[in-house]
């Protein structure tokens, strides 16, 4: 069995162990990895005795609240005026990703940050960034023992959150030896599993589901039963009782078929906007045909706004994904 790699940045450990008020930031639209390491990390370092004060420029996620300590993180502008030992950045890729938080984070007397960016420049006194890492909680757990703190079990919950969200809950070839050996040690730690998995993993909102299943009954196979397509509209929106938020994963329904390779869903917004969501399996590239129509994004997931008509957007769609199967094939 590998060991956990050590933190590689004396630096930083000191850094901490010296701070008597630390400021702990981790960026907006906070996702599970962000919320769950800024919480593990704030509940580490009290129990070192320090002061902390862990900060968001957005509020935590609903789906996120019941984590240990959600109750006790704060919004940027309480900041204003205060001052910190240290601040650690969590989970920000670079200081933007900080908001409203960055103006205290720098005034702090010592910066340092935990992250999993390959892109992150750097932006802190001491880095610990390692691009290979599957998510910002295992780094604050190679730091915790460096630090020789062992989770308890709510830590355990927010560790756990971090890890698991982050891997797309332990499915992303991201999720490594050193992820799941985390796992298991905070499983050790005793939280409940089954509530926590079923709170962050199971449950969706209603209206997401009832939104889902409108989708779903436009499911339509294209290009041999290799391709995919689904609608949405303003009707649907209303019928599910559903907001913009509530259309987040529905087009992976469309790509996690059998012999599916790509899949778009087609969302006719009110104000004639057309936005559509795409996704491939390797080796197709989604990138290129939603940049071809001004969009942009990854191979395997991309997105497109535009004031275009729905029909014939969704035609020169189903063109391009059509061609690059039948290239595949040829
Ligand atoms: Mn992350």
């Amino acid at each position: 069995m590998r060991q956990t790699e050590k933190i590689r940045n004396n630096r930083l450990v000191q850094a901490i162990q010296r701070a008597a008020s630390v400021l702990l930031v981790a960026h907006i639209a906070p996702d599970g990895d962000a919320v769950g390491s800024l919480l593990a990390c704030g509940r580490v370092f009290s129990s070192l005795g320090k002061q902390v004060t862990m900060a968001l420029a957005d509020p935590v996620p609903e789906k996120y609240s019941f984590l240990p300590g959600a109750d006790a993180v704060v919004d940027a502008p309480s900041l204003s005026g205060r001052r910190f030992d240290l601040g650690l950045a969590l989970d920000c890729g670079d200081a933007g990703r900080m908001g409203g938080c960055a103006d205290a984070y720098f005034a702090c007397d010592v910066t340092a940050q935990l992250d999993h960016h390959a892109t992150n420049p750097g932006f802190a006194v001491h880095n610990e960034v390692d691009g290979r890492a599957s998510s910002t909680g295992c780094i604050l757990w190679r730091l915790m023992g460096a630090l020789h703190v062992e989770a308890d079990a709510e830590t355990a919950l927010c560790i756990y959150c971090a890890i698991s969200t982050d891997t797309g809950n332990f499915c992303f070839p991201s999720t490594d030896e050193e992820t799941l050996l985390c796992a298991s040690e905070m499983r050790a730690a005793g939280f409940d599993l089954g509530m926590a998995a079923r709170r962050i993993h199971l449950i969706r909102e209603t209206a997401h589901v009832r939104l889902l299943g409108r989708a779903l009954a436009t499911l339509r196979f294209f290009a041999g039963g290799s391709c995919t397509s689904m609608r949405l509209n303003a009707a649907d929106y209303a019928a599910a009782g559903a907001g913009n938020e509530h259309c987040d994963g529905i087009v992976n329904y469309g790509i996690n078929l059998p012999g599916v390779k790509m899949a778009y869903l087609l969302d006719e917004r009110p104000e004639g906007i057309v936005k559509v969501s795409f996704r491939a399996v390797r080796p197709y590239d989604v990138a290129s045909i939603a940049s071809a129509l001004g969009g942009g994004g990854h191979r395997l997931a991309a997105g497109l706004r535009t004031a275009g008509d729905a029909e014939a957007v969704a035609a020169a769609i189903e063109r391009a994904m059509a061609a690059q199967i039948g290239e595949a094939m040829a």
